[in-house]
Formats: structure tokens, sequence, C-alpha cells
């Protein structure tokens, strides 16, 4: 270790040193204080080895004649994209080049939204970084890559031991031509609470600075007042801005009268008066119908004026069909995943829209062999994540009784299984629409969507049924979440919460109907950066672990300390990271450009009195030996 950091100090390679150089250079002998990062990945593999990694102990398996995912081959540079146009001439050129021109543009939305529906947002960037030069090259008139924000930020520091803001990074430089695109829950930023203003507004300075490209700012109550800080931010930085509105109900139900064409286009318009570049329609539970999206896609076109970029999945299996009835109405964008991501609660399968438009005036002019390219890359590594499947075998109408977010759907159903409450599922999508209704019919995205869920659950499992819960002689204890929605800290409904429900949960406490923001004191960030600091041993905290901090706290600081523990374990391939390795195997994981650690596992010992287990490793052909707690 000595000879390594000498070799590496930048006085020795500068060739400026001095015979007196090591005497006046104590940090060469630091190397025993803190271990390299070879043995931090190590560490990990043998505690995985060993122990098993928690979230996919007890879980399906990976096939073992899953294909090692192979990214296609890049044809070419990567030529101009939206990205481009974007850095030479602006957000609103971008608008204005959506608005003049006819094909259907497309969002792929693999790396973020599909993974999250279909796989509990489990998705390693290496497995999306390692695609990404192929996007670049063979795909580039795709319109934007979501790929961060939403619940992606949270899970790779708790669950992936990674950095999302690193991932971001990443992803920016491999695929310089095309946008990137992240889902902003408004004030809730990329977490489940209302933060102060100036916590939403460094978070936007900082994903804008980061590699974010398009957001994509919606409210979990479409209350356009709570979204303004967010956009008001995005526009700040010069970015592309889509305030999105939230589909929920039937338009063309005239028993659902509150959702109707004035709902959206009084939206629309809001969105549009706050600078909105672009007006996303975000059909997060996949309700649209095609006939409903061929009136509202026409009226907001011509009522709002600004381009529209459709989301929606495929929950019922008629995503495509609603896509082609908005295509026939104007929309400008849809959102689509790559074909093995797709369908489901994931979003419409991009190559079926890109063949179902092809050679009509709406042609998407996507190149289905670079497609099917990159799907088989994206169905091998699905293949990774057989742990995380929900079990979901087909679409379902049900959607249209619960109206649950595509997100939430099998979320929901794995913690009804956590509670025992599997069998009842049925009567736990009766009661969430409900729910839905006794809260005055809101729209059901994260965190309101939660909220819903949490009562319906409560509800279930407590035996009580919604005529129980409105009558005043009936005690209840209501969920927190209920409680902190009806005491106003996500906002307000346009038209606002039933007074009678309010009534019952607050027991006479007076709601604050503001937007929460407003009685939020500012942050101190300063202050904030130094807490983390002092909770990490002094270690420097830039302004995207800040961001980290204070959006997650307690799961920012766990991932640091296993970061210092454990290393760069985002570089193991995906099936090492979460279920070891076999002995006699080898891998090899690039931890910075051109460092490349090769990996053998060769055995395992005995367990000894200690509980301690020897790993035996070759690293970079040098044998080493790695010794671990047995928790087994
Ligand atoms: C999120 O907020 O993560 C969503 O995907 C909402 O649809
Ligand atoms: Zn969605």
């Amino acid at each position: 270790a000595f000879v390594e950091n000498l070799l590496k100090h930048p006085t020795f390679l500068s060739n400026e040193y001095t015979t007196k150089f090591i005497d006046e250079t104590p940090e060469l002998f630091q190397f025993s204080a803190r271990k390299d990062r070879g043995t931090k990945v190590l560490n990990y593999l043998a505690d995985i080895i060993v122990n098993g990694h928690p979230e996919t102990k007890g879980r399906v398996r990976p096939c073992s004649e899953v294909a090692e995912p192979r990214p296609p081959a890049q044809r070419g540079e990567p030529q101009m994209g939206t990205r481009n146009l974007l850095e030479q001439k602006g957000p609103q050129a971008v608008a204005d080049w959506m608005s003049a021109q006819r094909q259907v543009l497309v969002t792929d939305t693999s790396m973020r939204d599909a993974h999250q529906s279909l796989l509990a947002t489990r998705m390693r960037s290496i497995d999306m970084i390692r695609v990404a030069p192929a996007y670049a090259a063979n795909l580039p008139n795709l319109f934007s890559m979501e790929c961060w924000g939403g619940a992606t930020f949270d899970v790779a520091y708790r669950f992936l031991q990674e950095c999302p803001w690193q991932r971001l990074r990443d992803l920016r430089e491999a695929m310089p031509n095309l946008m990137t695109q992240m889902l902003l829950r408004g004030s809730n930023a990329v977490g489940y609470t209302n933060y102060p203003d100036n916590v939403v507004q460094e978070f936007v300075r900082q994903a804008a600075t980061s590699g974010i490209d398009l957001f994509r700012v919606f409210d979990s109550l479409n209350w356009v007042e709570n979204m303004r800080v967010a956009m008001d931010a995005v526009l700040e930085q010069n970015k592309l801005l889509e305030g999105a509105v939230c589909y929920t109900g039937d338009v063309l139900d005239p028993d659902r009268a509150k959702y109707d064409l004035k709902y959206y286009v009084a939206r629309g318009r809001e969105l549009r008066e706050a600078g909105a570049h672009i007006l996303g329609l975000k059909d997060m539970a996949g309700l649209l119908k095609p006939h409903a999206a061929k009136v509202l896609i026409r009226t907001l076109k011509e009522e709002v004026g600004l381009p529209i970029h459709l989301h929606m999945h495929d929950t019922a299996g008629v995503g495509i069909a609603t896509y082609l009835a908005a295509a026939e109405a104007g929309v400008d964008a849809v959102d689509c995943a790559m074909d093995a991501l797709s369908g489901n609660t994931a979003q419409p399968t991009l190559g079926s829209l890109v063949e179902a438009l092809r050679h009509t005036d709406r042609d998407t002019g996507l190149d289905i062999t670079a497609i099917r390219e990159i799907s088989d890359y994206w169905e091998a590594v699905r293949g990774q994540y057989a742990a995380f499947e929900t079990g979901l075998q087909s679409p379902s109408s049900e959607v249209y009784l619960h109206e649950m977010p595509g997100g939430q759907f099998t979320n929901l159903k794995a913690q009804a299984r956590s509670l025992g409450l599997e069998e009842r599922w049925p009567e736990i999508a009766r009661t969430y629409a409900d729910v839905n209704q006794m809260f005055g019919d809101i729209v059901k995205v994260t965190p309101s969507s939660k909220v819903v869920g949490d009562m319906a659950l409560m509800m279930v499992s407590q035996g009580l049924t919604r005529e129980q819960i409105e009558d005043p002689k009936v005690d209840v204890s209501f969920p927190d979440s209920v409680i902190d929605m009806m005491r106003g800290n996500l906002g307000q409904p346009p038209g606002g919460f039933p007074e009678m429900i309010v009534k019952r949960v607050l027991k006479g406490e007076k709601p604050n109907t503001d937007r929460p923001g407003k009685h939020l004191q500012p942050a101190n960030l300063e202050a904030l950066r130094a807490e983390a600091s002092e909770k990490l041993g002094g270690q420097e905290i830039d302004d995207e672990d800040l961001n980290g901090y204070i959006m997650y706290p307690k799961v920012f600081v766990d991932y640091m300390e296993r970061h210092e523990q454990y290393g760069p374990v985002r570089s193991l391939p995906t099936r090492a990271f979460f279920y070891g390795m076999d002995p006699g195997q080898e891998i090899s994981a690039e931890i910075d450009p051109g460092k490349t650690l090769e990996i053998r596992y060769q055995a395992l010992g005995e367990t000894d009195e200690n509980g301690e287990v020897r790993v035996f490793f070759e690293l970079n052909g040098q044998p080493r030996v790695i010794r671990v707690a047995d928790h087994k």
C-alpha cells in the first residue's frame, strides 16, 4: 500500500520530489487507517456470499439461463437531438419545435417509471449506463429519456447503495444529444412531504446542474398554487418546464362531473400562466380511454395552446389504443417503455406504438431495429431482477374501479400481503374507491395515493365501512397520514376537502388551507451541511450530498456509512450485487474509468468459534482473505 500511495502521489507523479519528500509527506503512511476500495468491495461480496442480500433473501432467484445483458453496438456517433436544440436555442425553442412538427414524439421511460412500476424501482445504475450510449447513437430522435426523479432518488440510496446524483451525471454524459427528464413532485420534490421553499429551489438548482433538461412537475392534488415554487425554480435554471395536470376519473362520464373538460382546461390554463413550456397530461393510473383522449387532447390543444405530452400506464391494456386516439387528436409527445419493460402497470410498448403509427402522417420516425436491439438488452437485464417482479400476470380493468397509480398498485398488494390481507384484495380495491369518494374524489398520486391506501388498509383490517367512518358516534383513530393531509400539509385540492371529513379527522382542530410552504421556515442549508458532516465524522458534504441529506436525512447517513465500509459497489454486476458469487466465478468491476477490479471467488472457510468465516478471493491476481461475521 505504501508503494501504491507513493506512486499515486501528485508530487511524485510530477517528478518534483526530493529525498526529503517521504519525510515531509506523512499522508503516505495513512494507508492502514482506511481500507482501499478493492478491499471494501471484497468485504461487501464476502458479506453477501455468507449472509445473502436482505432485499433478495427468500425471493425468486433469476433463472440460470438468463443471458448476460449485452448492450447493442453503437452505429456511429450520436446525431444531433433535442438536447442540442435546448442547449443552442433554449427551452421555448424546443416547445415551439414540438408544436410545429408532425411526428409523434416519444419519451422512453425505461430508466424511471417502467422499473418503478414493474420492479419496485430496483434497477441499478450500471444496467442503465451500459445501454445509454446505444440510445444516444441509435435512437437520436427520441424526444427525451425519463431517467430520474420519482421514487428512484431514495431507492438508490436506501436499497441499491448508490448515489442518485452520480447516476444522473453518468447518464447525462453518456447521452449528450438526448434530453434527460425527471419527475418532480412539486413541493414534495422527490419526497413524500412538503419541503420549505428554499429546499425545493435548491433541489431544482442541483438537479439542473447535475444534468436534468426537462422537469415534469406535478402536484398530488392538482393544486397549481402549490407547484409555483418548483416551476419558477425550473424557469430560473433555463430548463424545459413541463407543468403536468394529473388525470383521474373519466372525462366522458357524467357521474364524475368534477373531472370534466372544464376542470382540465382550467388546470391547463393555470399551468400555462405559471410559465409551463409544455402541458403534461399525467395519467398515473392508466384511466384515459381512447374516446376520452380524443376529446380531451383536442380541447386542451385548442383551449390551452401549449404542446401536449401524454403520460400513461398500461394497467388496463388499452394504452396503445389511447395513444392512437391522442395522436389523431394532435398530441405532441407520448411516454412509452421499451418493449421488454412495458405493459401492465408500466407504460405502453414503445416498439408497438412505432409500428402502429408507421406509414401514417404521424409516423414516429424511430428505428425499429434499434428498438428491438435495446429491448433485447432490457430483457436480459430484467431477468436479473426476478426477485422484484410483482407477479402481476395480465392487464386488469379493475383499475377503473380503484384508480390506483401504476407505482402504487403492486406496492399496496405487497403491503396487504404483509398484513395478512392478501385474500381480501377485492375488498381493499373497493374500499380504496370508497375512501376516494369520502375524501371528496381527489387525485391519487404520490403522496396523496399513499394516504388513500393507508386509510383503505386501516378500514379493511379493522372491518370499518364508509358509513361507520362517517358516523360521528363511532370512534375512529385515523392513520397519521390522513390527519396530516386533512390538516392541509399536502395542500388543498381545487375546491378543498369536504368539510364533514375534515371535521371527523381533525376533531375540531382548524386546518391550514394556505399553501403549506407559506408557513414553513426556510431551511438553514449551511447548518444542515455542518450537521450532516458531523454525523459522518467530519466528512466533507458537497452540494449533491447536502441535497440528499435534506430530502432523506437518515437514509442518506446510512448510505454514507455503508459506503465507507463497502466502497463503490455500484460497479458490481447486478447478479453479484444481489446474490454474491459462486466458487470459481470471476467478475470484473470498473470502479473508475480505466481502473478495473478483477475478482475471483475461490472458496469459503469454516465458521470459527467467534462466529466469523473466512472468504477466499483473488483480487487482480493476488490472493485475499476476508473475514466476515456469519449472521445466518
Ligand atoms: C411518483 O411520484 O414517483 C410517480 O411515479 C407518480 O406517478
Ligand atoms: Zn407514471
